[in-house]
């Protein structure tokens, strides 16, 4: 080995190897327009500033870094799209490294975990368990608990419960093969159970009831209607490290069991039931069963079609952790919720490997967490997902993934999900192939949300689709909550993405929401706040990479397709492909009160269309900007811009711009002393590097 020569080889995408060629790139140039650089984008707020939001608990570690250097969000969704792309990759699921990490857990890990605390960093589950007779470990489950497994009074066994001789008798319905791979997959389950109870070690457990069983946060957050002081205290005294060791646990565990059992031949249809100290361990066989999740800690199936009723992969405040493995078949999951991969203070993991299955619930299900781990990952088939609020991939406080992993899908919500980053949480939907869609109903008279931004028309506030979300308290309550990390990340396919108000790489309130689309013609259908757009303090992003894309903003469209209010980065890069633009008033990289709203479209034929409101490129000036010593130093100590860009093809615009032009601010504007730019550029050639500096860095040679 030490005598081997490596040869690391750097894979940069194509614009950026041909932006190293030449000295000034057109992102360069265009900021040059109004003598801007790419260091002058973003904010550090000061601390002085008065009236400037401060105090505010809960931000994810990359928020402070992404606001100040807004080109890099660029990147970071990009790498979390490509761990979407590797980890969920169908033909390498079965695979582990040396440390016998499989890509569900890397997946996990990357996309949830990591974003959320940075503390674990992906390398080992430490599983150490060896497989072991099924009704042994379940009596060692029993002395985990803290439970006897023989039972003695006067000296003498009493005559019953015979657990041990039950347990054996028990168990001798499951095929043999799968009993010592069940056991050890119980024995991982203690381990991890133990990491779970520690997280909460410090925590009242009266709050922490109140916790998993609140079914409002979605709602009650941005603007701060229902503050539940219990969250405050339990996020100030759990142990985040133990809870995030005992999912990565969980998951490499059940996953792990789910390679052992595909191996697994001629198994009859049978049924095992065993109610633990730590709740029902359920194992079914090729029957089409009907299994109900009440109470459960692990639901293992090895075939068939069948129906699931019930809290399945669902924690609460008395179950720390509920696992469900389903290998074959085509599955029903229907349930109130939560179920269906909801941590509520704990763990919930569902891992359906095959099959064409629909998901049905009304709230919390389908990759939720509150205060925990929720995963929903589905490894094979077309799948049909409808929740109704809360899930999807939803975090509050807590980590919500859905991860689907092929086939054609239909994801269907009426708010809060589908990539939602509630206040302090993570919530991300990965779908790495297939031409799959994704609606949040709009119509509010359905889903009960109507939005003010859109009083006279019924839309939803959908909160959805790479969306981020805080708890806006500074005009209630003073409990300013950060948003978190909502993403969508698809990897291939001809997609159709749909919703109401708030969506599609959206912010709100120190929240950073993503969505980035890796291929495929796509079409984009939003209303307001939509498509790289955000409002207070945020971030929101849309990245799409290929083909021929619509992105259409309906109803009285405004506050879309790169459209920042207030300290937002609001960025739409769509790279390739003849591409539409579509929306009724302001938006296409449209700054207000300080944001840095940029859309950029390389390559392609492109179509710009919306009406009188502005031009593309627009940074609106306000008086505020120039009034120091007061109230709104902030406003006048920064820098924002409206930036169009677009690069290459035969462009067309609803205004009088021109292909191949253009156009700033008039020369007595007063945006140009406040350094409040609007820039529009359009340009037949040239290459963009989407990095915050490439031109400082150093270049090796003396
Ligand atoms: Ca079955
Ligand atoms: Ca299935
Ligand atoms: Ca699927
Ligand atoms: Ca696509």
């Amino acid at each position: 080995m030490k005598n081997k020569l490596f040869v690391i080889v750097v894979m940069l995408p194509w614009w950026t190897q041909l932006a190293c060629a030449q000295q000034r790139d057109a992102l360069d140039e265009a900021l040059a327009l109004v003598g801007m650089r790419r260091a002058d984008l973003g904010w550090r707020p000061k601390g002085w500033w008065p009236r400037f939001p401060g105090d505010i608990p809960y931000k994810l570690r990359a928020f402070d870094s992404l606001l100040a250097e807004p080109l890099d969000s660029i990147t970071y969704t990009r790498s979390l799209a490509e761990a979407a792309k590797v980890h969920l990759d169908p033909t390498a699921m079965d695979d582990t490294d040396e440390r016998g990490v499989g890509h569900l857990h890397q997946a996990v890990h990357r996309l949830g975990v990591n974003p959320k605390f940075g503390g674990l960093r992906g390398y080992a589950a430490n599983l150490t368990a060896a497989e072991m007779p099924l009704d042994e470990a379940i009596l060692t489950l029993y002395r985990a608990a803290g439970r006897p497994t023989s039972f003695v009074t006067f000296a003498t066994e009493s005559p019953y419960p015979q657990l041990s001789a039950e347990l054996a008798e028990a168990v001798a319905v499951i095929p043999e093969d799968a009993r010592p791979v069940l056991g050890r997959l119980v024995l991982n389950i203690i381990d991890a159970r133990r990491w779970a109870d520690l997280a909460f070690r410090n925590v009242d457990p009266a709050k922490r009831a109140v916790v998993t069983r609140r079914f409002n946060l979605g709602q009650e957050q941005v603007d701060a209607l229902d503050y539940c002081p219990q969250v405050d205290d339990l996020a100030r005294t759990w142990d985040e490290a133990s809870l995030w060791y005992a999912g990565e646990k969980c998951v490499q565990a059940l996953d792990d069991a789910r390679t052992a059992l595909a191996k697994l031949q001629d198994v009859p249809p049978f049924a095992f039931d065993w109610e633990t100290p730590w709740g029902w361990i359920r194992v079914r066989g090729s029957g089409d069963d009907e299994v109900d999740g009440y109470d459960a800690l692990l639901i293992v199936d090895l075939g068939g079609d069948d129906r699931y009723s019930g809290p399945v992969a669902a924690s609460n405040a008395n179950q720390a952790v509920s696992l469900l493995l389903e290998c074959a078949g085509n599955d029903r999951y229907e349930a109130a919720g939560p179920t269906q991969g909801a941590g509520l203070c704990g763990i919930g993991v569902l891992i359906d490997a095959a099959g064409e299955d629909v998901y049905r619930a009304d709230r919390y299900a389908q990759g939720v967490g509150q205060f925990g781990l929720g995963v929903c990952a589905d490894l094979g088939g077309s799948d049909d997902y409808f929740v109704k609020y809360s899930g999807q991939g939803c975090g509050y406080f807590g980590i919500g993934l859905l991860l689907d992993c092929t086939g054609r899908d239909r994801y269907k919500l009426y708010a809060d999900g589908q990539g939602l980053g509630g206040v302090g949480g993570v919530g991300l939907l990965a779908d790495r192939s297939g031409d799959d869609t994704y609606e949040a109903v709009r119509d509010a008279k359905i889903t009960g949300r109507p939005s003010y931004h859109s009083p006279d028309e019924d839309i939803t506030v959908s909160n959805a689709q790479g969306c981020a979300m805080g708890r806006r308290g500074d005009g209630a309550d003073g409990h300013s909550w950060a948003g978190g990390l909502g993403a969508l990340l698809d990897s291939e396919g001809n997609d159709k993405y749909t919703s109401g108000n708030w969506s599609m790489g959206t912010g709100y309130w120190f929240g950073t929401g993503l969505l980035h689309d890796g291929a495929g013609h796509d079409e984009y259908r939003g209303v307001v706040w939509s498509q790289g757009s955000g409002a207070h303090f945020c971030i929101g992003v849309l990245v799409d990479e290929a083909g021929d894309d619509r992105h259409l903003i309906e109803a009285t469209s405004n506050n879309s397709l790169a459209f920042g209010h207030d300290f937002a980065v609001a960025l739409l890069v769509n790279v390739g492909g003849d591409d539409t633009y579509q929306m009724q008033q302001n938006g296409i990289a449209y700054s207000i009160n300080r944001s840095v709203a940029a859309l950029i479209d390389v390559g392609g034929d492109d179509s710009y269309v919306g009406n009188e409101a502005n031009r593309p490129g627009m940074a609106v000036f306000d008086d505020r900007f120039r009034a120091r010593g007061g109230v709104s130093d902030y406003f006048a100590d920064t820098t924002a811009v409206g930036l169009f860009l677009d690069v290459g093809g035969n462009d067309r615009y609803w205004t009088e711009q021109q292909n191949n032009t253009h156009w700033l601010d008039e020369p007595d504007s007063p945006n140009w002393t406040e350094r409040n730019f609007s820039v529009g550029v359009d340009r037949d050639e040239g290459t963009v590097s989407l990095r915050p500096r490439p031109e400082k860095a150093p270049t090796g040679r003396p």
